[in-house]
């Protein structure tokens, strides 16, 4: 069955490595995108996601609509991290036509999304891999849309001890999405949604190591698996330690989901966001939480075969 998919994301690498990926992915028909400026920049954000809708999107793609967010976060991200939307819109792979056709949208992101889930036939599957502000906004504004929407898939949060925010300010038990807005956390947690929740509990087992790196390497003959691993060659492998920096397929192993539910394994937890204090972007489980479906695992083998095929099978 082919599921409608709104993907919102946040500009950093893996962010633009799921958009190419969900391009690829039979069983999905991308409805809209939208940028939100969190971990990454908004011009370049939206360039890029255009500019890989123009390259591996395909025919059927060609009129898919980028939207640009106008929502503005509490907790800022690195600038350093953020950087990474410039270099992979600068990519030769991406410049080659010096053209931009795909339509950017007039509305901003959250309108937008009411706007596409309202007008798509049948039911909407909303991908998230960065903060949820749009979403937050978008049901303060028609909450009705929460009968449009068939499920939410969001790369976020953890109930860990350790999240992976380390700021002077905060206690270190946040993951960054929910850290960067927690209050948005807090206003989805209290819709009807169903929410799954790619948490640091599974993304924690797909680091990115050197032997994935030189896997797409030695298949760089195909484009697509060239432009994984030079988008991910701007995250610094960090072998002999692991530091605040290492990288993670964290929204990859989300997106991957969205195509293939199989890859892992889920379970339903009660969940409440914190939204203020040292612990801010936390979220725990507690009886009084709502539910959530908590992905807490996930086979690394069988997941990176999975997305290597798709980068694979790119025009
Ligand atoms: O917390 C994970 C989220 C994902 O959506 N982002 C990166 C992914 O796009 C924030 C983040 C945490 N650690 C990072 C991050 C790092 N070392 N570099 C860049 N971004
Ligand atoms: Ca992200």
């Amino acid at each position: 069955m082919i599921k409608n998919v709104y993907f919102n994301h946040d500009g950093g690498v893996d962010d633009l490595i799921s958009l190419f990926l969900l391009l690829q992915m039979k069983e999905v028909k991308l409805t809209g995108i939208s940028v939100i400026p969190a971990d990454g920049y908004l011009e370049p954000g939206v360039k890029a996601s255009r500019k890989i809708i123009d390259r591996f999107g395909g025919a059927d793609n060609a009129n898919l609509e980028v939207a640009r967010s106008n929502s503005r976060g509490v907790n800022p991200f690195p600038a350093e991290w953020r950087m990474h939307t410039f270099f992979v819109d600068a990519l030769p792979i991406l410049n080659e036509t010096g053209q931009m056709k795909a339509p950017e949208a007039a509305l901003p992101a959250h309108r937008h999304m009411i706007e596409t889930i309202k007008k798509t036939e049948g039911q909407t599957t909303l991908l998230f891999t960065g903060p949820l502000t749009d979403l937050a906004r978008a049901l303060d504004e028609a909450p009705e849309i929460e009968a449009k929407i068939e499920r939410l898939y969001w790369m976020g949060g953890t109930f860990l001890e350790a999240g992976n925010v380390q700021e002077p300010e905060h206690d270190g038990t946040a993951e960054w999405n929910a850290f960067w807005d927690p209050e948005a956390v807090e206003r989805v947690f209290a819709s009807g949604l169903n929410v799954t929740m790619v948490a640091l509990e599974s993304t924690n087992k797909v680091p990115l190591t050197m032997p994935v790196r030189n896997r797409w390497a030695s298949l760089r003959k195909h484009e697509g698996l060239d432009f994984m691993g030079q988008c991910y060659a701007m995250c610094p492998p960090l072998v002999f330690m692991e530091t605040n920096s290492t990288y993670y397929l964290w929204d990859v192993l989300t997106t991957a989901i969205v195509g293939e539910p199989g890859l892992v394994e889920e379970k339903t937890v009660n969940a409440k966001a914190i939204s203020s204090g040292p612990s801010q972007g936390r979220t725990v489980e507690a009886a009084d939480g709502r539910p959530v479906s908590l992905v807490y695992d996930v086979d690394p083998v069988r997941f990176f075969d999975y997305i290597t095929e798709l980068g694979q099978s790119a025009k």
